[in-house]
Protein backbone atom coordinates (compact mmCIF):
# COMPACT_ATOMS: atom_id res chain seq x y z
CA UNK A 1 0.00 0.00 0.00
CA UNK A 2 1.15 3.24 -1.34
CA UNK A 3 1.26 6.57 0.63
CA UNK A 4 0.99 5.96 4.24
CA UNK A 5 3.47 9.26 4.92
CA UNK A 6 6.43 9.69 5.40
CA UNK A 7 6.75 9.72 9.33
CA UNK A 8 10.25 11.15 9.26
CA UNK A 9 10.92 10.88 12.97
CA UNK A 10 9.68 7.85 13.00
CA UNK A 11 12.31 6.50 10.22
CA UNK A 12 15.24 7.93 11.92
CA UNK A 13 14.42 5.83 15.27
CA UNK A 14 14.21 2.91 13.51
CA UNK A 15 17.04 3.76 11.65
CA UNK A 16 19.30 4.80 14.91
CA UNK A 17 17.93 1.40 16.42
CA UNK A 18 19.14 -1.23 13.31
CA UNK A 19 21.98 1.02 13.59
CA UNK A 20 22.56 0.07 17.07
CA UNK A 21 21.44 -4.20 16.45
CA UNK A 22 24.14 -4.05 13.85
CA UNK A 23 26.98 -3.11 15.69
CA UNK A 24 25.75 -5.15 18.40
CA UNK A 25 25.33 -8.06 16.37
CA UNK A 26 29.25 -7.32 14.89
CA UNK A 27 30.89 -6.69 18.27
CA UNK A 28 28.79 -8.18 21.41
CA UNK A 29 28.97 -11.18 23.05
CA UNK A 30 27.31 -10.04 26.42
CA UNK A 31 26.10 -6.52 27.94
CA UNK A 32 23.96 -6.27 25.01
CA UNK A 33 21.53 -3.18 26.06
CA UNK A 34 25.31 -1.34 28.18
CA UNK A 35 23.44 -1.46 31.08
CA UNK A 36 26.69 -1.68 32.48
CA UNK A 37 30.27 -0.31 31.24
CA UNK A 38 31.76 -2.12 28.27
CA UNK A 39 34.11 -5.12 29.19
CA UNK A 40 36.60 -7.16 27.05
CA UNK A 41 34.43 -10.19 28.08
CA UNK A 42 30.97 -8.67 26.40
CA UNK A 43 33.47 -8.53 23.05
CA UNK A 44 33.50 -11.59 20.95
CA UNK A 45 37.07 -12.95 20.28
CA UNK A 46 36.66 -13.14 16.58
CA UNK A 47 35.42 -9.93 14.78
CA UNK A 48 33.92 -11.00 11.53
CA UNK A 49 31.26 -9.14 9.07
CA UNK A 50 30.97 -5.70 7.13
CA UNK A 51 29.97 -2.98 8.49
CA UNK A 52 30.57 0.37 5.92
CA UNK A 53 27.26 -0.85 4.03
CA UNK A 54 25.25 -1.24 6.88
CA UNK A 55 23.90 2.12 7.58
CA UNK A 56 22.83 2.46 4.07
CA UNK A 57 20.96 -0.74 3.57
CA UNK A 58 19.00 0.30 6.81
CA UNK A 59 18.38 3.91 5.07
CA UNK A 60 17.03 2.38 2.00
CA UNK A 61 14.84 -0.41 4.10
CA UNK A 62 12.98 2.08 5.93
CA UNK A 63 12.18 4.78 3.45
CA UNK A 64 11.06 1.94 1.57
CA UNK A 65 8.87 0.28 3.81
CA UNK A 66 7.25 3.52 5.15
CA UNK A 67 6.49 4.67 1.77
CA UNK A 68 5.33 1.38 0.25
CA UNK A 69 4.42 -1.29 2.56
CA UNK A 70 4.30 -3.76 -0.37
CA UNK A 71 7.14 -2.80 -1.88
CA UNK A 72 10.18 -5.49 -2.56
CA UNK A 73 13.12 -5.13 -1.92
CA UNK A 74 16.64 -6.26 -3.43
CA UNK A 75 19.51 -6.37 -1.51
CA UNK A 76 22.86 -6.44 -3.82
CA UNK A 77 25.42 -5.73 -0.57
CA UNK A 78 24.21 -8.97 1.17
CA UNK A 79 27.44 -8.94 2.82
CA UNK A 80 25.86 -5.86 4.91
CA UNK A 81 23.73 -9.10 6.49
CA UNK A 82 23.05 -7.61 10.23
CA UNK A 83 21.81 -4.94 8.86
CA UNK A 84 18.96 -6.42 6.99
CA UNK A 85 18.35 -9.08 9.77
CA UNK A 86 18.42 -5.65 12.65
CA UNK A 87 15.35 -4.22 10.38
CA UNK A 88 13.88 -7.94 9.90
CA UNK A 89 14.14 -8.52 13.57
CA UNK A 90 12.39 -4.97 14.51
CA UNK A 91 9.53 -5.36 12.03
CA UNK A 92 8.48 -8.70 13.58
CA UNK A 93 9.77 -10.41 10.10
CA UNK A 94 12.13 -13.10 11.83
CA UNK A 95 9.94 -14.11 14.43
CA UNK A 96 7.49 -15.10 12.49
CA UNK A 97 9.96 -17.89 11.23
CA UNK A 98 12.18 -17.96 14.17
CA UNK A 99 10.61 -18.17 17.58
CA UNK A 100 13.35 -17.65 19.53
CA UNK A 101 14.04 -13.70 17.83
CA UNK A 102 11.50 -12.44 19.77
CA UNK A 103 11.11 -8.38 20.35
CA UNK A 104 12.42 -8.79 23.89
CA UNK A 105 16.12 -8.32 25.95
CA UNK A 106 15.88 -12.46 24.94
CA UNK A 107 15.50 -12.16 21.06
CA UNK A 108 18.17 -9.38 21.16
CA UNK A 109 20.52 -11.37 22.80
CA UNK A 110 19.70 -14.10 20.44
CA UNK A 111 20.51 -12.81 17.18
CA UNK A 112 23.61 -11.24 18.59
CA UNK A 113 25.45 -13.61 19.87
CA UNK A 114 24.90 -16.00 17.15
CA UNK A 115 25.78 -14.21 14.20
CA UNK A 116 28.32 -14.89 12.34
CA UNK A 117 28.39 -17.86 14.83
CA UNK A 118 29.17 -21.95 14.53
CA UNK A 119 25.58 -23.44 14.02
CA UNK A 120 23.52 -19.69 14.22
CA UNK A 121 23.53 -17.28 11.53
CA UNK A 122 25.86 -17.17 8.75
CA UNK A 123 27.85 -13.70 8.12
CA UNK A 124 25.81 -13.01 4.47
CA UNK A 125 22.32 -12.65 3.68
CA UNK A 126 21.25 -16.19 2.68
CA UNK A 127 18.44 -18.15 2.12
CA UNK A 128 17.39 -18.78 6.08
CA UNK A 129 16.80 -14.54 5.84
CA UNK A 130 13.14 -13.86 6.03
CA UNK A 131 12.07 -12.94 1.95
CA UNK A 132 15.48 -13.77 0.62
CA UNK A 133 15.34 -13.71 -3.22
CA UNK A 134 18.96 -12.97 -3.90
CA UNK A 135 21.67 -13.98 -1.68
CA UNK A 136 23.96 -11.04 -2.28
CA UNK A 137 27.42 -12.99 -1.21
CA UNK A 138 28.29 -13.10 -5.06
CA UNK A 139 28.04 -9.44 -6.57
CA UNK A 140 26.34 -8.72 -9.97
CA UNK A 141 23.11 -10.44 -9.68
CA UNK A 142 21.08 -8.14 -7.67
CA UNK A 143 19.36 -5.80 -10.62
CA UNK A 144 18.79 -9.24 -13.13
CA UNK A 145 17.08 -10.98 -10.29
CA UNK A 146 15.16 -7.85 -9.17
CA UNK A 147 13.94 -7.80 -13.18
CA UNK A 148 13.10 -11.36 -13.09
CA UNK A 149 11.13 -10.83 -10.08
CA UNK A 150 8.92 -8.67 -11.69
CA UNK A 151 8.46 -10.54 -15.42
CA UNK A 152 4.72 -10.75 -16.29
CA UNK A 153 3.54 -9.29 -12.55
CA UNK A 154 2.65 -5.59 -13.53
CA UNK A 155 1.10 -5.40 -10.19
CA UNK A 156 4.56 -5.83 -8.28
CA UNK A 157 7.39 -3.31 -7.73
CA UNK A 158 10.87 -3.59 -6.27
CA UNK A 159 13.58 -1.38 -5.24
CA UNK A 160 17.10 -3.14 -6.00
CA UNK A 161 19.92 -1.49 -3.96
CA UNK A 162 23.12 -1.74 -5.93
CA UNK A 163 26.72 -1.28 -4.30
CA UNK A 164 28.94 1.13 -6.42
CA UNK A 165 31.51 -1.48 -6.53
CA UNK A 166 28.85 -4.38 -7.69
CA UNK A 167 28.13 -1.38 -10.18
CA UNK A 168 31.42 -2.63 -11.72
CA UNK A 169 30.57 -5.94 -12.59
CA UNK A 170 30.24 -6.87 -15.99
CA UNK A 171 26.88 -8.86 -14.76
CA UNK A 172 25.69 -5.41 -13.07
CA UNK A 173 26.59 -3.24 -16.37
CA UNK A 174 25.34 -5.98 -18.86
CA UNK A 175 21.58 -5.77 -16.33
CA UNK A 176 21.30 -1.94 -17.25
CA UNK A 177 20.06 -3.08 -20.60
CA UNK A 178 17.14 -4.76 -19.62
CA UNK A 179 14.98 -1.79 -18.90
CA UNK A 180 15.15 -1.27 -22.42
CA UNK A 181 13.27 -5.15 -22.75
CA UNK A 182 11.30 -5.02 -19.39
CA UNK A 183 9.79 -1.18 -19.27
CA UNK A 184 6.11 -1.16 -20.11
CA UNK A 185 2.57 -2.74 -19.14
CA UNK A 186 2.95 -6.27 -18.66
CA UNK A 187 6.12 -6.07 -16.29
CA UNK A 188 6.01 -4.50 -12.99
CA UNK A 189 8.44 -1.51 -11.92
CA UNK A 190 11.99 -2.35 -11.43
CA UNK A 191 13.57 0.77 -8.85
CA UNK A 192 17.57 0.51 -8.86
CA UNK A 193 19.19 2.35 -6.36
CA UNK A 194 22.92 3.13 -6.38
CA UNK A 195 24.33 3.23 -3.07
CA UNK A 196 26.92 5.91 -4.20
CA UNK A 197 29.44 5.48 -1.04
CA UNK A 198 32.65 5.43 -2.69
CA UNK A 199 34.73 2.68 -1.87
CA UNK A 200 34.64 -1.19 -2.50
CA UNK A 201 36.53 -3.62 -0.31
CA UNK A 202 39.81 -1.42 -0.41
CA UNK A 203 39.84 1.02 -3.07
CA UNK A 204 37.52 3.88 -4.61
CA UNK A 205 35.15 2.75 -7.22
CA UNK A 206 34.48 3.94 -10.82
CA UNK A 207 31.04 5.69 -10.17
CA UNK A 208 32.62 7.40 -7.34
CA UNK A 209 35.39 8.56 -9.03
CA UNK A 210 32.91 10.12 -11.81
CA UNK A 211 31.60 13.32 -11.54
CA UNK A 212 27.71 14.00 -10.92
CA UNK A 213 27.36 14.99 -14.26
CA UNK A 214 29.27 12.12 -15.91
CA UNK A 215 27.68 9.66 -13.76
CA UNK A 216 23.65 11.22 -14.12
CA UNK A 217 24.82 11.19 -18.04
CA UNK A 218 25.79 7.61 -17.60
CA UNK A 219 22.49 6.89 -16.28
CA UNK A 220 20.47 8.29 -18.67
CA UNK A 221 22.57 6.87 -21.51
CA UNK A 222 20.95 3.62 -20.41
CA UNK A 223 17.60 4.95 -20.92
CA UNK A 224 16.75 6.07 -16.90
CA UNK A 225 16.27 8.85 -14.89
CA UNK A 226 18.65 9.55 -12.23
CA UNK A 227 17.17 11.08 -9.01
CA UNK A 228 19.38 11.70 -6.43
CA UNK A 229 19.44 11.10 -2.49
CA UNK A 230 22.07 12.61 -0.22
CA UNK A 231 22.91 11.91 3.34
CA UNK A 232 25.46 14.10 3.18
CA UNK A 233 26.40 16.12 6.30
CA UNK A 234 29.13 16.14 8.64
CA UNK A 235 26.84 15.27 11.10
CA UNK A 236 25.51 11.96 10.34
CA UNK A 237 21.93 12.79 12.30
CA UNK A 238 21.45 15.82 10.10
CA UNK A 239 22.94 13.50 7.15
CA UNK A 240 20.26 11.30 7.42
CA UNK A 241 17.12 13.46 8.11
CA UNK A 242 18.23 15.07 4.70
CA UNK A 243 18.28 11.56 3.07
CA UNK A 244 15.09 10.92 4.46
CA UNK A 245 13.34 14.21 2.84
CA UNK A 246 15.29 13.28 -0.38
CA UNK A 247 13.65 10.13 -0.40
CA UNK A 248 10.48 11.10 -0.05
CA UNK A 249 10.84 13.46 -2.99
CA UNK A 250 13.02 10.64 -5.18
CA UNK A 251 9.86 8.13 -4.36
CA UNK A 252 7.17 10.35 -5.04
CA UNK A 253 8.26 10.88 -8.68
CA UNK A 254 9.58 7.80 -9.17
CA UNK A 255 5.98 6.34 -8.45
CA UNK A 256 4.53 8.64 -10.74
CA UNK A 257 6.84 7.78 -13.52
CA UNK A 258 5.89 4.38 -13.15
CA UNK A 259 2.19 5.24 -13.71
CA UNK A 260 2.46 7.60 -16.22
CA UNK A 261 4.72 4.18 -17.81
CA UNK A 262 1.77 2.23 -17.17
CA UNK A 263 -0.36 4.40 -18.84
CA UNK A 264 1.69 4.21 -21.93
CA UNK A 265 3.42 6.96 -21.63
CA UNK A 266 6.94 7.49 -22.91
CA UNK A 267 9.62 8.29 -20.44
CA UNK A 268 12.43 6.88 -19.02
CA UNK A 269 12.11 4.40 -15.38
CA UNK A 270 13.93 6.28 -12.70
CA UNK A 271 17.16 5.24 -10.85
CA UNK A 272 18.13 6.35 -7.61
CA UNK A 273 21.55 7.35 -6.87
CA UNK A 274 22.09 6.91 -3.20
CA UNK A 275 25.23 9.29 -1.79
CA UNK A 276 26.03 8.32 1.26
CA UNK A 277 29.55 8.02 3.20
CA UNK A 278 31.01 4.59 4.04
CA UNK A 279 30.12 3.87 7.51
CA UNK A 280 27.48 6.64 7.88
CA UNK A 281 27.25 7.43 12.04
CA UNK A 282 30.23 5.10 13.06
CA UNK A 283 33.67 6.33 13.92
CA UNK A 284 34.96 8.93 12.20
CA UNK A 285 39.01 8.49 12.61
CA UNK A 286 40.87 5.79 14.98
CA UNK A 287 44.24 5.69 15.57
CA UNK A 288 44.97 8.66 13.01
CA UNK A 289 43.07 6.66 10.42
CA UNK A 290 40.31 8.29 8.71
CA UNK A 291 37.73 5.39 8.85
CA UNK A 292 33.84 6.97 8.31
CA UNK A 293 33.92 7.68 4.51
CA UNK A 294 36.48 5.70 3.75
CA UNK A 295 37.13 2.26 2.48
CA UNK A 296 38.69 1.44 6.17
CA UNK A 297 34.85 1.30 7.59
CA UNK A 298 34.74 -1.91 5.11
CA UNK A 299 34.29 -5.07 7.29
CA UNK A 300 35.30 -4.09 11.11
CA UNK A 301 36.62 -0.85 11.91
CA UNK A 302 37.23 -1.49 15.46
CA UNK A 303 39.24 -4.79 15.23
CA UNK A 304 41.06 -4.58 18.09
CA UNK A 305 38.02 -3.41 20.50
CA UNK A 306 38.75 -6.52 23.16
CA UNK A 307 42.12 -6.08 23.78
CA UNK A 308 42.67 -2.37 22.99
CA UNK A 309 41.36 0.38 25.87
CA UNK A 310 41.55 3.13 23.80
CA UNK A 311 39.66 0.72 20.95
CA UNK A 312 37.41 -0.01 23.29
CA UNK A 313 36.33 2.98 24.41
CA UNK A 314 35.36 4.25 20.58
CA UNK A 315 33.23 1.63 20.75
CA UNK A 316 31.35 2.37 23.61
CA UNK A 317 30.75 6.11 22.59
CA UNK A 318 29.99 4.04 19.21
CA UNK A 319 26.57 2.39 20.60
CA UNK A 320 25.75 4.93 22.99
CA UNK A 321 25.73 7.52 20.26
CA UNK A 322 22.45 5.44 19.13
CA UNK A 323 20.81 6.03 22.25
CA UNK A 324 18.97 2.40 22.47
CA UNK A 325 17.75 3.06 26.08
CA UNK A 326 15.04 5.75 24.40
CA UNK A 327 14.17 3.03 21.73
CA UNK A 328 13.76 0.40 23.34
CA UNK A 329 12.47 -0.88 27.25
CA UNK A 330 13.02 -3.80 28.69
CA UNK A 331 9.40 -4.25 30.14
CA UNK A 332 7.78 -2.87 26.69
CA UNK A 333 9.93 -3.29 24.45
CA UNK A 334 10.28 -1.48 20.98
CA UNK A 335 8.96 2.41 21.41
CA UNK A 336 9.23 3.09 18.34
C1 LIG B 1 31.60 -11.44 -7.72
C2 LIG B 1 32.24 -10.98 -6.44
N1 LIG B 1 33.48 -10.46 -6.47
C3 LIG B 1 34.09 -10.06 -5.33
C4 LIG B 1 33.44 -10.17 -4.14
C5 LIG B 1 34.13 -9.75 -2.85
N2 LIG B 1 33.51 -8.55 -2.30
C6 LIG B 1 32.77 -8.58 -1.18
S1 LIG B 1 32.21 -7.07 -0.72
C7 LIG B 1 33.02 -6.33 -2.00
C8 LIG B 1 32.99 -4.85 -2.20
C9 LIG B 1 31.64 -4.40 -2.56
O1 LIG B 1 31.65 -3.02 -2.73
P1 LIG B 1 30.30 -2.28 -2.98
O2 LIG B 1 29.47 -3.02 -3.97
O3 LIG B 1 30.63 -0.87 -3.27
O4 LIG B 1 29.56 -2.45 -1.57
P2 LIG B 1 29.71 -1.54 -0.27
O5 LIG B 1 30.22 -2.46 0.78
O6 LIG B 1 30.65 -0.41 -0.54
O7 LIG B 1 28.34 -1.03 -0.02
C10 LIG B 1 33.69 -7.27 -2.80
C11 LIG B 1 34.49 -6.94 -3.99
C12 LIG B 1 32.14 -10.71 -4.13
N3 LIG B 1 31.43 -10.81 -3.00
N4 LIG B 1 31.56 -11.10 -5.30
MG1 LIG C 1 30.66 0.85 -2.18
Amino acid sequence: MTGLGFEKEKILRKIRAANYLTVAQLFLQNNFLLERPLESNDIKSRLLGHWGTCPGITLAYNCLKSFDSEIGFVVGPGHGFPALQANLFIDGELEKVDEKATRDENGIAYICKYFSWPDGFPSHASPITPGVICEGGELGYSLATSYGYVLGEPEKTIACLIGDGEFETATTLGSMNLNKLFSGKANGNVLPILHLNGYKISAPTIAGRKSERELSELIRGFGFTPLYVRATNDDPELALGYAIDDFQTALEKSYEIFRNIKKGEKENPPFIIMKTDKGLTGPEEVGGEMIRGNFKAHQIPLKGAKTDSTEMTILEKWLKSYRFNELFDKAKGFTL
